[in-house]
């Protein structure tokens, strides 16, 4: 079903019509038609992965690009007011996280959307922002003192940062736990040398781990 949607919901987006595609994806979640996670994984995310320009608009293709990641963007935050339905049924595990990408890192998207997902399974989870220098990260530690640390990162150049980021994580805040996600973990040799405790990839990831902090 919702292959159906996606496709509709690609064409408002090729016409680049902000107000159609938030009003679509409002539409579809007040009434029921998909879930939070479905919208979220079968529309919003493959929306961008298979995101591509025609020859003609190769000089622009970079601003389309920035400007179909703000409407997904605008849509994730409208998402947030049924996020906000859906908690009052949600079990709360009491446990703290802060989601941020790290100082270079600015791919987003994963990292607000997991935020999302932390949430809807009991979680108090905080994304914080993108490109987060690492002395603020560790002040945002101090200020929230959460139990986990979520680094979304994308691009495999920044795993050295990464390192240096969760080096100091460690050698400052042993008791938090660090979490890393995303497309620059998925080569393993990208993961080895670095300090963290869990990786998690997927929604189905989040909802085992949260199962684990619970019992
Ligand atoms: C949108 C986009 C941008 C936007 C980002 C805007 C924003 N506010 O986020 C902008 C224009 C800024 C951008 C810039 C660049 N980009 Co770019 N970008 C993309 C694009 C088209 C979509 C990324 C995205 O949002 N995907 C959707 C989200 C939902 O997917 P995701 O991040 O992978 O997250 C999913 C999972 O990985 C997972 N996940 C992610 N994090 C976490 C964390 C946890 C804890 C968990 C549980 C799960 C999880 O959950 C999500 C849902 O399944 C991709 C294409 C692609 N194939 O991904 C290229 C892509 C990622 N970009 C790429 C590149 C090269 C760049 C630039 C270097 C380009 C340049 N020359 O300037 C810069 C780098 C900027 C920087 N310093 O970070 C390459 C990366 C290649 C590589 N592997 O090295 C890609 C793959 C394009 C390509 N095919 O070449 N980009």
């Amino acid at each position: 079903m919702s292959n159906t949607y996606y496709k509709s919901f690609i064409e408002t987006l090729e016409k680049e019509d902000k107000n159609q595609a938030v009003r679509f994806a409002y539409e579809i979640l007040e009434s029921n038609k998909l879930s939070i996670e479905s919208l979220y994984l079968d529309l919003l995310a493959p929306s961008l992965y298979n995101f591509s320009c025609k020859a003609e608009d190769e000089e622009i293709c970079i601003w389309k690009e920035h400007l179909r990641t703000s409407i997904i963007r605008t849509i994730l935050e409208m998402s947030y007011l049924f996020i906000l339905k859906r908690l009052e049924t949600v079990q709360k595990n009491h446990k703290k996280i802060v989601f941020l990408t790290p100082a270079f890192e600015y791919h987003e998207i994963g990292a607000i959307m997991n935020t999302h997902f932390f949430l809807l399974n009991g979680f108090d989870a905080s994304y914080i922002g993108a490109n987060t220098p690492k002395s603020d990260i560790l002040q945002a530690i101090r200020a929230y003192q959460p139990d986990y640390v979520a680094l979304s990162v994308t691009n495999p150049y920044n795993i050295v940062i990464t390192k240096q980021t969760t080096d100091e994580i460690k050698r400052f805040f042993p008791n938090v736990g660090i979490i890393l996600g995303g497309q620059a973990f998925k080569e393993a040799h990208n993961i080895e040398n670095l300090q963290y405790d869990y990786i998690l990839q997927s929604l189905e990831d989040i909802q085992s781990f949260g199962k684990k902090v619970s019992k």
